[in-house]
């Protein structure tokens, strides 16, 4: 069934042209679409598609010259071509978007502080919020202009599984100084929750190293970085990192009783 064959080619195609635009173009809608939709997208309908593929092929039986010298040379001239491939992009990321080299152990590329990229998860959206969008903080309400009277700096690094990573400074309010120690002591979660119901849970134990901020590198944040208010907590992934934060909740269930990641 050639037209099968050309189908599964073409969602292949568009799921590394997505991975790509991500990675040198960066966030942005097309259509209401964003590049890391059409990545995983055509992950997701390809993994049936490539079972039927297979269940349809397996009478085929494994020949004695699949394992043939020929092959396993094929073999290594390919994985030799995913080096070299690799190399090729790693030079123009450089070229591009001024990316440098991998520089942590979680594979991550340098990127400038002053223009730290957007990430937004899979099915998430950028809210338009108001500067003075109130967040709820264990019973009390702030403004990012409240935040901002005591606000202290803090250095963190943004280290993003899609593969970068930024050492900024950033500007806020821990959460121990917002939450009284007995509400905290009474409770075995933070559960942070962003204006579009992208959420986290934290230990309670970790509030102090939890921050509000309004500010990015002494500017405030941009709409697409999380204004007027997100979550930064250094030390952690940044999807741990809630943009757009509406309420920081105390709560009796513990914080591991959740998905390993966002699927929002
Ligand atoms: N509400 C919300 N917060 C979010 C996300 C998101 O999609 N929605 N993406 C997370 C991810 S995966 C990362 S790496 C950081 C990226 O922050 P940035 O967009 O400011 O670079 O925000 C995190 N916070
Ligand atoms: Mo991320």
């Amino acid at each position: 069934m050639r037209w099968a064959s050309l189908v599964l080619l073409s969602i292949v195609i568009a799921g590394l042209v997505g991975g790509f635009a991500q990675f040198f173009v960066g966030w942005r809608l097309v259509l209401g679409i964003s590049p890391i939709q059409v990545h995983v997208g055509a992950a997701v309908i390809l993994i049936p598609l490539l079972a039927w593929h297979v269940l349809r092929h397996r009478r085929q039986r494994l020949r004695r010259t699949d394992l043939s010298r020929r092959m396993l040379l094929r073999g290594a001239a390919l994985a030799g071509a995913v080096g070299a491939g690799f190399v090729v992009l790693d030079i123009a990321s450089r070229w591009t978007g001024g990316r440098g080299r991998i520089a942590t152990s979680t594979g991550s590329r340098p990127v400038d502080a002053d223009a730290i990229p957007a990430t937004i998860w899979l099915l998430d959206r950028v809210p338009e919020l108001a500067a003075a969008y109130p967040v709820e903080v264990a019973g009390r309400t702030f403004s990012a202009r409240d935040l901002a009277e005591q606000a202290e700096p803090v250095a963190a690094r943004l280290d993003c599984t899609s593969g970068w990573f930024a050492d900024a400074t950033w500007s806020g309010r821990r959460l121990t100084d917002l939450i009284s120690p007995e509400a905290l002591a009474g409770a075995a979660s933070l559960v942070v929750t962003s204006a579009t119901g992208y959420q986290r849970a934290f230990p309670a134990a970790d509030a102090a190293t939890l921050w509000l901020v309004v500010a990015c590198q002494g500017r405030p944040l941009s709409a697409v970085n999380g204004a007027p208010v997100r979550l930064v907590a250094p030390g952690r992934r940044g999807f741990w990192w809630v943009k757009w934060v509406a309420r920081v909740e105390l709560s009796d269930a513990p914080g591991w009783r959740q998905l390993p990641f966002p699927v929002q």
